[in-house]
């Protein structure tokens, strides 16, 4: 069974197999394909139309199902490996050993933004940006600077806090857990990590850097928490919803998988610290 652990509490055995799976999946092009892919829901998701990874109430279900194809693809290289959560309210400064050498390598250069350390610096001659939005092809961040602070618990456990999963309209300006979540309404949670990073990672090829899996794992593991703190709230909308994905509408791009599909994590993995009510409510 699939293990998903705080990434401070990784190993450097650990941090090399996860960071080693990563480099040869970007060897064999199965990487950039996951990149392709995210960036063309980011195009296509729109509030006022169809929408299905992003700004809508599928956005967790999708990334959910989207981190488990990725985790399957990591796996098949070495099975001992998941994928890590990044807890930003916790480790939420550029020194946190998430940025170190041995693991993903720290912030850009103040010149252009390029990543000079650790295992995905361009120099390394393994990580060359290819699925990108403009001339760059090296890996870039600028930790802190598009945002000075990554939220906080307090700013987390009050979306924890929203009993209502979804609401219409279903897009970038709905109330409720989903959105404040995602970040278009509130506190901005997700949206804001992205932009905290900077470089790829704050555009539609965020998936480049691979701080982004980490990220979601994290705000996956926010959604298991709300579910077990809210056990009657279910996903929404229900259903005869147009543009939006209702809980038993299939997702692009797989076409055979719906949000009732994705509810319960436990059919595929567990956190290293589950959710204290969910075991004993589900
Ligand atoms: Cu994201």
């Amino acid at each position: 069974m699939t293990v998903r652990k705080n990434q401070a509490a990784l190993t450097p055995e650990e941090k090399r197999a996860f960071t080693n799976a990563l480099l040869e999946l970007k060897r064999t092009g199965r990487y950039d394909r996951f990149v392709t892919t995210h960036n063309g829901f980011i195009m296509s998701d729109t509030d006022s139309g169809d929408r299905v990874g992003h700004r809508s109430p599928s956005f967790l279900p999708w990334h959910r199902r989207f981190l488990l194809e990725f985790e399957a693809a990591l796996q098949a290289v070495d099975a001992s490996v998941s994928i890590p959560y990044w807890d930003w309210t916790a480790d939420r400064t550029t020194r946190s050993s998430l940025w170190a050498a041995d693991f993903l390598g720290g912030t850009g250069r103040a010149r252009d933004g390029q990543v000079m350390d650790g295992p995905f610096a361009y120099a390394t001659g393994k990580w060359e940006v290819t699925v990108r939005v403009d001339g760059r092809n090296y890996l870039r961040r600028a930790l802190g600077e598009g945002v000075a602070q990554l939220p906080t618990k307090a700013e987390v456990d009050a979306v924890l806090a929203m009993p209502v999963y979804d609401m219409a309209p279903w897009n970038s300006s709905s109330n409720g857990f989903r959105n404040n979540l995602e970040g278009w309404r509130g506190a901005n949670l997700h949206n804001r990590v992205h932009v905290w990073v900077g470089g790829q990672m704050a555009t539609g090829v965020s998936p480049n850097d691979p701080v982004f899996w980490m990220h979601h794992a994290f705000i996956d593991k926010l959604w298991a928490d709300w579910q077990a703190k809210h056990p009657q709230s279910p996903y929404l909308p229900a259903a005869g919803t147009a543009n939006v994905v209702d809980l038993r509408d299939t997702m692009r791009p797989w076409n055979d998988v719906t949000p009732a599909d994705m509810l319960d994590h436990r059919r595929f993995y567990a956190f290293d610290a589950e959710p204290a009510a969910a075991a004993s409510q589900r």
